[in-house]
């Protein structure tokens, strides 16, 4: 049997938290054949809340699940991670600065930081999913300077699967047939969803969507922002943020990172560094 993986997923007591712990559980990030041990972390205030998730994961009685670390101590929950998950994070609050956000910010991901960078497994991976997610993760990323670098990312696989769900619903197709969207840009309304090299898997063959859509100006425009202000959407709709599609997502980006990228797709991973180099601001949208 393999041995097990720890996994640390900050912020746990929360949304995204909620979805996201029992598809680890079930294998949904690593396979179904990979033993794990969730590390949660969340915040004093949430401490009887995170309580009550790790009784369900017990009662859920996971089998791949070989143990529960729930905890408000951030030494204990990033002690032998190998991989760390931070979705918690201070959200922007009506009448707040942007800047007000980042500092708040600042010190978390400074500490969190830290005590990856002392205490989690050597080689540790790590996906930002709190916005601003760029921004965080740069942050994480300077004061944990012993972390590679390539080893730290933030979360745009939930843009790429909107965009490949858009167009799978326009062309009514599966949407594991629809390959290779781009997202290029930061998690915010600035990204820029790209379908230029994306393909359809169709019973006559692979055919480019340019071409099956062959409607450019919703290519152009209409696609481009639904997937833009789709968080919005979804806040407006269910008076709450996404969550399972977050969550999902997040394990979608774990598990090609650790697993591998199928076969002639893109991998849909955006390491800050480069994120950051294409000069769109890091924290121009929230959602
Ligand atoms: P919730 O407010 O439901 O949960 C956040 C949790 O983080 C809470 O339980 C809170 O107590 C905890 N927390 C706060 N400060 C913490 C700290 N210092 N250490 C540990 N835990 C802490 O938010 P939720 O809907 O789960 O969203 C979480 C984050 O994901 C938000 O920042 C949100 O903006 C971001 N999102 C990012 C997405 C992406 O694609 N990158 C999409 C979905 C989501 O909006």
């Amino acid at each position: 049997a393999k041995d097990p993986i720890r996994v640390l997923v900050t912020g746990a007591a929360g949304q995204i938290g909620y979805a996201l712990v029992p598809m680890i559980a079930r294998g949904v990030m690593l396979g179904v054949d990979q033993p794990v041990i969730l590390h949660m972390l969340d915040i004093p205030p949430a401490a009887e809340a995170l309580n009550g998730v790790k009784m369900e994961l017990i009662d859920a009685a996971f089998p791949l699940l070989k143990g529960v670390v729930a905890t408000t101590d951030v030494v204990e929950a990033c002690t032998g991670v190998n991989i760390a998950v931070m979705v918690g994070g201070f959200p922007r609050k009506e009448g707040m600065e942007r800047k007000d956000v980042m500092s708040k910010n600042v010190s978390i991901y400074k500490s969190q930081a830290s005590a990856l960078e002392k205490h989690a497994a050597a080689n540790c991976k790590v996906l930002v999913v709190a916005n601003p997610a760029n921004t965080n993760a740069l942050i994480l990323k300077e004061f944990a300077p012993s972390i590679s670098e390539k080893n730290i990312t933030c979360l745009t696989r939930l843009d790429h699967n909107r965009a490949l769900g858009q167009i799978s619903e326009r062309l009514n197709v599966q949407v594991s047939d629809v390959k290779n969207v781009i997202i290029w840009g930061n998690h915010s309304s600035t990204q820029y969803p790209d379908v230029n090299h994306a393909t359809v898997n169709t019973p006559a063959g692979k055919k480019p969507v340019r071409e099956l859509v062959a409607d450019d100006e919703w290519l152009n425009s209409e696609f481009i922002t639904t997937v833009q202000q789709r968080g919005a959407a979804i806040i407006k709709a269910r008076k709450l943020s996404s969550a399972l599609s977050a969550a999902s997502s997040a394990c979608d980006h774990i598990r090609d990172w650790f697993l591998g990228t199928p076969e002639v797709e893109f991998p849909p991973i955006i390491v800050v560094d480069q994120d950051l180099s294409n000069g769109h601001t890091p924290f121009s949208n929230m959602f």
